[in-house]
């Protein structure tokens, strides 16, 4: 599957990491909120902005555009995080953009992208993240374990996403706080908002944060996942496709 072989790559990356990166090697800037806190505060639907240059099932998106822009535009227009993709194989991704966007934003930033060592976390504390993502479906549980105890430990959020019930059942064992249901599968990419309906039943929804990931393209897609509980929604390429964003937060 895709996942198998952008992991395969990751394995690669990482033992790069470890014989070249220097622990606190990068300064930068950095932000103290809770994306938990304020995202379960807000009366409204929060919204998790991403930058997103390509993807494996959509080919290139939208590759020219700086980042530090795309991140000041979704701060002006509402955004509540901002999401940057970091990896490069499948997503054109690079830390440099996520720095970027560190430096002109004063809300939550994500390193998006797929985490299976220790050595992907220091790197994104140093760059200026607050939160990392874990995906379910990457590693076995007890080393999803290893890695949220350490991210948490770093004073780190964790958006824990999961794809299906048994993911789901992980994600409550690990006891994460901040759960993302992914509506796209990323073995097959096929998209369904049905996943965020069917899943988020499973959690109590004024514990946990849940955002709904993936797909979402008008309204009606955001009330419907809404209505499942979802106080965020995580979107990606109507972002950065859209060339009025004002209007497309507003809908
Ligand atoms: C955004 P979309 O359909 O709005 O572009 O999706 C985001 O959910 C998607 O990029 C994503 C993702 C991931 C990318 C969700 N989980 C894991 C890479 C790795």
């Amino acid at each position: 599957t895709i996942l198998d072989k952008i992991l395969a790559e990751k394995e690669k990356e990482v033992a790069e990491l470890k014989e070249n990166y220097v622990q606190g090697s990068i300064q930068a800037k950095r932000v103290n909120i809770s994306l938990y806190d304020s995202f379960m505060k807000s009366e409204k639907m929060s919204i998790i902005a991403e930058m997103k240059r390509a993807s494996p099932s959509k080919g290139l998106i939208n590759d020219g555009v700086e980042p530090a822009d795309q991140g000041q535009l979704y701060e002006a227009c509402g955004a509540g995080a901002i999401s940057v993709l970091t990896d490069q194989p499948f997503f054109k991704g690079t830390m440099r953009d996520m720095q970027d966007v560190r430096e002109v934003v004063n809300i939550p930033v994500l390193n998006k992208d797929f985490i299976i060592d220790e050595i992907q976390i220091d790197r994104a504390y140093d760059a200026g993240a607050n939160l990392i993502l874990l995906i379910a479906a990457a590693l076995p549980e007890a080393r999803l374990q290893q890695l949220y105890n350490y991210a948490e430990q770093k004073g780190l959020e964790i958006l824990f996403e999961v794809h299906n019930e048994e993911e789901m059942e992980t994600a409550k064992r690990i006891g994460a706080k901040i759960v993302g249901i992914n509506n796209r599968d990323l073995k097959t990419f096929h998209v369904d908002l049905a996943v965020t309906e069917r899943l988020a039943k499973m959690v109590d929804t004024d514990q946990t944060l849940l955002i709904s990931e993936s797909g979402m393209k008008v309204r009606e897609d955001v009330e419907r996942v809404a209505h499942s509980g979802a106080k965020g929604i995580l979107v990606g390429e109507t972002m950065m496709r859209s060339d009025d964003l004002k209007t497309t937060f507003d809908q």
